[in-house]
């Protein structure tokens, strides 16, 4: 059976971007009947710095969400990164076969670095634990926004080389990238991705914003002056944006959304665009609060946790008793 891992890094409060690109697609893999391993990387968030009590409430938020969206503690098994040792323990040993110049050469490190000395060497070796994520688990898919993908790569790199080296231990994982919402961008600056830590917040709609929020800043959204809805990112980057945005809340096709606003203008079709995006965010909001403080919420990531560590354990063990490591079973 095909294996799902994925995750939102409790960073900042979540928004329709990790939505597009991760928790609905999340949703849908459990639904075509994938064995799904959703985790909340609250190790990845501290590679920058985190308030210790938002954090801490955040981890919480990101694992409401992913059940609030769908998500079937049955179906997937839901947890957090920081109860299942295995990850960084998996992670410690694949750094010692990733090279230093391979992860300078990763475009978030030199984003997030931005030419400064005084970032964590977590940041610096945050992918390898990435792909200590996934492979401990073996994984075969992982569903990525576009920015993912080159950490992917080296995840794969690094899977090839350890089987290369030490006799084959871990699956070579696949991205899956979807055609839409793969890429959302700012509202404010469609060459700018939807992200968590923009300090303007009219750059993304919050999963929690109200409905008078959500039509605020979809109606503040930057446009064209063509006023024509179509879909083409070079020419159009800003209404591609809110095409796909649409799309992924509406369900339906770029196609059939094009067509629907011929010879109208971005008004209606920014009022519609908000409709969609309050349909479906409003059950989640509200099943969210029903479950953010509840004692079900602990008692299924209890649950995750248990059922990750066993996934793992056998994993890890076999990395280890490879790279020659002395072990006592
Ligand atoms: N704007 C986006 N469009 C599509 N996909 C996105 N993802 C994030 N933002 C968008 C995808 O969601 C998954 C989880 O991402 P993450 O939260 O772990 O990390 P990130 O990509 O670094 O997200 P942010 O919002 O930019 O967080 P900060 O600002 O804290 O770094 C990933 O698959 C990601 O591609």
């Amino acid at each position: 059976r095909k294996r799902v891992l994925s995750g939102i890094k409790p960073s900042g409060e979540l928004n329709i971007g990790g939505y597009g690109g991760a928790l609905h697609q999340f949703v849908n893999m459990q639904n075509e009947g994938y064995d799904c391993y959703f985790f909340v990387p609250d190790l990845h968030a501290i590679t920058v710095p985190q308030d210790p009590k938002l954090l801490f409430q955040r981890s919480k938020s990101v694992a409401a969400y992913y059940i609030a969206a769908g998500i079937d503690p049955k179906k997937a098994t839901i947890f957090i990164q920081s109860h299942v040792a295995a990850h960084a323990e998996l992670g410690w040993l694949l750094e010692t076969q990733a090279h230093f110049g391979e992860l300078g050469r990763m475009t978030q490190f030199k984003e997030k670095s931005g030419g400064k000395e005084s970032f964590s060497s977590a940041l610096f070796t945050y992918p390898v634990l990435m792909a200590a994520d996934i492979l401990v688990h073996q994984a075969t898919h992982v569903p990525v926004g576009d920015d993912q993908k080159q950490h992917l790569e080296l995840t794969r790199d690094l899977a090839v080389r350890f089987n290369h080296r030490f006799g084959t231990t871990f699956k070579v994982p696949d991205p899956i990238i979807q055609p839409i919402g793969s890429r959302i961008m700012g509202l404010d600056d469609p060459a700018k991705k939807m992200s968590k830590s923009n300090p303007n917040r009219n750059s993304y709609v919050l999963l929690e914003d109200r409905p008078d929020e959500i039509r605020k800043k979809i109606s503040r959204a930057v446009t064209d002056s063509e006023g024509t809805v179509r879909y083409d990112w070079e020419a159009k980057p800003e209404v591609s944006n809110l095409i796909e945005i649409y799309a992924v809340f509406s369900g339906e096709s770029v196609a059939a959304i094009e067509r629907r606003y011929e010879g109208i203008g971005y008004g209606p079709f920014k009022q519609d665009i908000a409709d969609a995006v309050i349909a479906k965010l409003a059950p989640m909001q509200s099943r969210f609060n029903d479950i953010v403080e509840s004692e079900e919420l602990l008692s299924i990531l209890r649950d995750g946790a248990r059922k990750a560590a066993e996934s793992a354990a056998s994993t890890l063990l076999k990395a280890k008793q490879a790279m020659g490591l002395l072990s006592l079973n």
